[in-house]
């Protein structure tokens, strides 16, 4: 077994990441920051369970929910069930910036993808010049490896004009490289939209040409809501279900 050791800058704590064979239980399981290292203990391989992307809780919400995973499964990392924000939070770096669109973050049951709860980013786009909400979450164990993808789902209530977009952000590696997908995914009103980011080597859904160290030192993962210029929007974006995908 590998184990390796790191300090976390900023004051964190220090982290151990292990890199071994990532087992689920018979039912979806939700991430939390002693996962990886709970299998790596009991040493368990069991069965793999298939997610379901979308379990909302009412008919409107399941209306709205986005589409089920079309292959493989998904751990569910972040859901903000409870109440909970799960430690996500708009940085102080981010609020100062003179482009920055985030207000508050806060949890909601307003909307969700999956279960009942959502991380509610309220913003303000001024519709002039390029605007961001950024959002993000220090990880702790972070080797990714066994995962292809990462995925979140965001909702734009009915009344937000078409022109936002969004983005997943990794900070990655002893550097605490910043690395950013190359695109923008368009959001729609009144629906949720799944952003997806290929994280094997090679993928072309980042800035670079990631190695496959790429997924296996995951320090930060980030969200921005991206406005180039137009629409002018305030009010609420939700995010849900942010995952790995097998
Ligand atoms: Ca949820």
């Amino acid at each position: 077994m590998e184990q390796r050791t790191r300090i976390v800058i900023g004051g964190w704590a220090a982290a151990v990441a292990v890199a071994v064979p990532v087992a689920f239980a018979q039912q979806e399981r939700r991430y939390d920051d002693n996962l990886l290292d709970e299998v790596a203990r009991s040493g368990a391989a069991a069965g793999v369970a298939a997610s379901s992307a979308a379990q909302p809780a009412d008919p409107m919400q399941q209306a709205q929910a986005a589409a089920p995973e079309p292959a493989g499964e998904a751990l569910v990392m972040f859901d903000f069930e409870g109440n909970n924000l799960e430690e996500w939070a708009i940085p102080d770096w981010a609020k100062e910036k003179p482009d920055n669109a985030g207000k508050d973050l806060v949890a909601s049951t307003d909307f969700a993808s999956h279960g009942q709860g959502s991380a509610q980013l309220m913003a303000e786009f001024p519709g002039r010049a390029w605007s961001g909400a950024y959002l993000e979450r220090m990880m702790y164990v972070t080797d990714w490896s066994q995962f292809r993808a990462i995925a979140a789902d965001i909702y734009l209530p009915y009344n937000v004009p078409e022109g936002l977009g969004a983005r997943i952000i990794l900070t990655v590696g002893e550097d605490w490289t910043w690395t950013e997908m190359n695109r923008t995914i368009p959001l729609k009103p009144d629906q949720w939209t799944t952003v997806t980011a290929n994280l094997k080597p090679g993928s072309l859904d980042w800035k670079f040409f990631p190695d496959d160290a790429f997924r296996r030192d995951v320090r930060k993962i980030g969200i921005r809501i991206e406005a180039n210029g137009p629409p002018a929007y305030t009010g609420p974006v939700f995010v849900d279900n942010i995952r790995l995908l097998k």
